[in-house]
């Protein structure tokens, strides 16, 4: 039985891929931070089959410790600070996990479990200012916040020990990905719960940010099978994963609204823009200025074509389908159905 450890088990793509991998016949190690409240919300049905192990990617003895006790055959690193506007207001921390973080988790994987094969969560948003439209594995990187730039040394650190020490180690390049169980902070489920609490009546409106800033969005059900690919192939490599669309936030709000028979209309400019609801008249979109950020990431479009032909990686949910699935379960989770 091939044994993998992951990191960020609690989060939107660890209970995704501790499916998979569950379902692949793995027996699975992960690493949960201690917290006053515990939260196993995403993983309450994994419980009972998988072995939970404290740690902390800001601690290194705890990991040399998780990957002795583990001796993982293979290695997910999806631990992170993941929210990108956070990163501004806790930049150190924000290295400390997602750059730091990479590499502890490599030393000790490089100490007690040397063939493990590595798993780094890398992004898309690594491309930031973009430099080509649209983005793959030979277009050069410019991240645009602390996030970012903490992201991109975890990149070269896993490149690295790639090199210097012949790791199997491969970043996975993975475009925005959502789904019902993604972080109410981001602004795709910011939105849809949003939907299904206006419908309800329970609220007015939804205060957004930067509406125009395009994403190429798809569903982590998909995107944690490539992954898994990526630790199943001969040579390790780096891979773009993407769907090879690309949406704004506008028309996400809009696509979102239409699953419960909403359809918007939108008035005036910049802050001052407001999304109107054509039958009632009502405000139910505003511009807030602080959901803007120091520096935003405006167009995010992947080119996953080296993933289809190398890893045989495919998305099958397709935007309109993500959007549906995540509004109808935030209707369901309170309880209403959808018009
Ligand atoms: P997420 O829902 O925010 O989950 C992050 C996970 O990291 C949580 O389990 C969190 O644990 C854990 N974590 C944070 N700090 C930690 C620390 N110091 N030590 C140990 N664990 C820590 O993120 P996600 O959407 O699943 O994304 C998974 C990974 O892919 C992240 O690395 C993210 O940066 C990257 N990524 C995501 C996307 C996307 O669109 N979702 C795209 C590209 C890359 P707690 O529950 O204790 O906070
Ligand atoms: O949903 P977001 O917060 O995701 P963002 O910044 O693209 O980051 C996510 O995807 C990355 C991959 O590209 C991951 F690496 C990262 O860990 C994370 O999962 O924001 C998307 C866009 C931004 O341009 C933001 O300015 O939506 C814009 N936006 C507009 N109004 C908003 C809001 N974002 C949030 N979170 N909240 C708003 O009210």
């Amino acid at each position: 039985m091939k044994r993998a450890f992951i990191t960020g088990i609690t989060g939107q793509d660890g209970g995704y891929l501790a499916e998979l991998l569950l379902e692949k016949g793995y027996e699975i190690y992960a690493l949960y931070r201690r917290n006053s409240n515990q939260r196993f919300d995403r993983i309450k049905h994994l419980l009972d089959k998988i072995h939970l192990i404290a740690g902390d990617m800001t601690d290194q003895s705890s990991l040399i410790d998780a990957i002795e006790v583990s001796k993982p055959d293979e290695v997910y690193n999806l631990a992170a600070q993941s929210f990108v506007a956070v990163s501004w207001k806790e930049p150190v921390f924000t290295a400390e996990v997602n750059a730091l973080g990479v590499t502890r988790l490599l030393e000790a994987i490089k100490m007690k479990k040397p063939d493990a094969k590595f798993y780094q969560a890398s992004t898309s948003e690594l491309f930031g200012l973009v430099q080509e439209t649209p983005q793959k594995e030979t277009t050069s990187f410019h991240p645009r916040s602390p996030y970012s730039v903490a992201k991109l040394y975890g990149y070269w650190i896993t490149v690295n020990y790639r090199e210097s020490y012949n790791m199997f180690a491969c970043n996975g390049i993975l475009f925005n990905h959502e789904s019902p169980k993604r972080g109410i902070e981001f602004v795709t489920r910011k939105i849809t719960k949003a939907v299904a609490e206006i419908y309800r009546g329970e609220r007015e409106f939804v205060s957004l940010g930067n509406l125009d800033a395009k994403r190429d969005w798809g569903y982590a059900g998909d995107y944690v099978k490539a992954m898994y690919l990526m630790l199943q192939q001969e040579k390790p490599d780096d891979f773009v994963i993407a769907s090879g669309e690309t949406h704004s936030v506008r028309e996400f709000v809009e696509k979102a609204f239409k699953v419960v028979d909403i359809e918007i209309e939108w008035k005036g400019q910049g802050i001052n823009e407001i999304g109107i609801d054509k039958k009632s008249g009502k405000t139910i979109v505003k511009i807030n200025p602080q959901f803007f950020r120091p520096a935003d990431v405006e167009l995010l479009l992947g080119d996953p074509s080296k993933a289809k032909r190398e890893l045989g990686w495919e998305p099958e949910v397709s935007f309109d389908q993500l959007v549906e699935m995540m509004v109808k379960n935030d209707l369901k989770n309170e309880g209403a159905e959808s018009g």
